[in-house]
């Protein structure tokens, strides 16, 4: 039995800036994942202190909400059995320099040396989370 699992992706400012939107949508309909709602807009402050709530407090907490407000970004709900877990997986790891080659980030994603790491896409980590993000953005 399959379930239609939804997760929050995030094209970032940076993706965005370098024209690599398409690319990312692209991966994700190759990858067989629907796109349930889409959306441009330059992220506020205030949803992105809820969005990233977990990580108050840590080094890269104020540049984090600088970069991700910084102009343009796009809002995806994907759907899919097991999406969560699957777009992770083609986001690569957190580090863009550690990401694998074939993930999003280890592809299209490297270290510019600044106090945050402009990795391209988010993801959410968990159906809890994903349901949370959603709400927040749409
Ligand atoms: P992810 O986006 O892989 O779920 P996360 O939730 O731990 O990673 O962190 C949110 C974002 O913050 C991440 O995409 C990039 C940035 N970030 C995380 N850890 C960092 C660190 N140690 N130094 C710089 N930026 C970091
Ligand atoms: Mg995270």
């Amino acid at each position: 039995m399959t379930s239609l699992e939804r997760t929050l992706v995030i094209v970032k400012p940076d993706g965005y800036r370098r024209g690599l939107t398409g690319e990312v949508l692209r991966r994700i309909e190759a990858k067989g994942y629907t796109l349930a709602a889409l959306a441009v807009q330059t992220p506020d402050r205030a949803r992105l202190a809820q969005h990233y709530a977990e990580h108050e407090g840590k080094p890269f907490y104020e540049p984090l909400l600088d970069f991700m407000s910084s102009g343009p970004a796009t809002f995806a709900i994907v759907e899919g059995h097991r999406c969560i877990e699957g777009f992770r997986a083609l986001a690569g790891a957190t580090d863009p320099t550690a990401a694998l080659p074939g993930t999003i980030r280890g592809d299209l994603g490297r270290d510019w040396g600044e106090k945050v790491q402009a990795n391209i896409v988010h993801g959410s980590d968990a159906p809890e989370s994903a349901e949370r993000e959603i709400a927040i953005w749409f």
